[in-house]
């Protein structure tokens, strides 16, 4: 019989290639959504008909235990959350509602169902914050930065708690920056890769920035799917580090993403103070020794490779939208 799976977040960047990893293995998906007044399955409609979409939301138990009910998983990934870093700090209450409480509503959802279904939680490297050590592994001390960091902190260790209280198969995977065409428009990477595309085809003028210091790990998200799944399939619970190990500023983000399309960055980009941070995030650099060894893990894309590959997806695009 094929494996069911229950995604929550679906609709996002990460649930959209999860499913298809799924699909690729024939499990029978899942996915939650929330109740929309306009539908946002952009990144699932080419593969709508082969997956079910249960209504739920992570705010509300009830709806939680209706959709395990109906489902009946065996895995459960739990990719929602309201995760946009600068959203946190405008929405601290609302951030903590879905992105922490929301991880214990479903680990008891778990609990009152049935038991035995295996959980990922989407745990991030911005529990780090103001790292304590570099790289960063799955044992370095958490300072998160941001109402969105100390939420997952309470995400991740609400999970450790359900598997150390009651032998849960839960596991949590610290999942350092991925990105790909699907990431949301207001994420640096996107942001920049997009505005590269818009200036080169002269829909745009400039691109204004936050902090171009600020340095992360950037992998491919069709990658770091590939390790949520893999963490699921092992003999025994554990957490992971899923990263890179290498790291680029958000300078040298743009300087990539420019040269992709033969422009000089320094001639559109503007600093705006509106994109700076209260506290930001400075280094993320991860350590993937661990899944590498244990799952046998490794990403396939490389920096350049994967900004390439999201100029391209943005360029392309706009120019049919435009008829360019
Ligand atoms: P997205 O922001 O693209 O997707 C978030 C998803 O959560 C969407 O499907 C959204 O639904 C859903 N959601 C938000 N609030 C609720 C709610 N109250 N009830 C039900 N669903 C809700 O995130 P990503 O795909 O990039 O990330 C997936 C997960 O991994 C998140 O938990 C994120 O915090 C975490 N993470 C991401 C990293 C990254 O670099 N991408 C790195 C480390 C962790 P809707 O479409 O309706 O808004
Ligand atoms: P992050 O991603 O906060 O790391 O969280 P984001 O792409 O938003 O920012 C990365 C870095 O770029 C700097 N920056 C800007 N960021 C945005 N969004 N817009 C700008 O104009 C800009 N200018 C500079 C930021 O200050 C920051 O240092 C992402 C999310 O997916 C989280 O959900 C996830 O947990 C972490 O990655 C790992």
């Amino acid at each position: 019989m094929a494996k069911r799976a229950l995604i929550t977040g679906i609709t996002g960047q990460d649930g959209s290639y999860l499913a298809e990893h799924l699909l690729a293995h024939d499990y029978d998906v899942f996915g939650l959504v929330r109740r929309t007044s306009t539908l946002n399955f952009e990144r699932i409609k080419h593969i709508q008909d082969q997956i079910t979409l249960v209504p739920g939301d992570m705010t509300d138990l009830t709806s939680l235990i209706h959709v395990l009910r109906e489902a009946q998983p065996s895995e459960v990934y739990n990719l929602a959350a309201q995760s946009f870093v600068p959203t946190s700090w405008s929405q601290p209450v609302l951030t903590g509602d879905v992105t922490a409480l929301g991880v214990t509503r479903i680990l008891d959802a778990i609990r009152a169902t049935d038991s035995s279904i295996r959980f990922y939680q989407a745990s991030s490297s911005e529990m780090f914050g103001k790292v304590r050590e570099v790289p960063q592994t799955e044992d370095t001390p958490f300072y998160p930065r941001s109402p969105y960091g100390v939420a997952k902190v309470y995400g991740h260790w609400i999970t450790v708690n359900y598997r150390e209280s009651y032998d849960l198969f839960a596991v949590s995977g610290i999942l350092f920056n991925h990105e790909s065409p699907r990431r949301g428009l207001e994420f640096v990477t996107r942001k920049v890769t997009h505005h590269a595309a818009r200036i080169s085809l002269g829909l745009a003028n400039e691109l204004r920035i936050g902090n171009l210091e600020a340095q992360r790990d950037w992998g491919f998200a069709g990658d770091y799917v590939r390790a949520m799944w893999l963490m699921l399939q092992q003999e025994t619970a554990d957490d992971f580090v899923v990263a890179t190990a290498q790291t680029h500023t958000v300078q040298q983000l743009i300087e990539v993403a420019f040269n992709c399309v033969d422009l000089d960055w320094r001639q559109y980009t503007v600093q705006d103070q509106r994109f700076m941070r209260p506290a930001e995030v400075d280094l993320l650099i991860g350590d993937p020794s661990k899944a590498k060894a244990s799952l046998g893990w490794q990403p396939s894309v490389t920096f350049e490779q994967l900004i390439e590959m999201m100029v391209k997806a943005d360029y392309d695009q706009l120019k049919a939208e435009h008829n360019l």
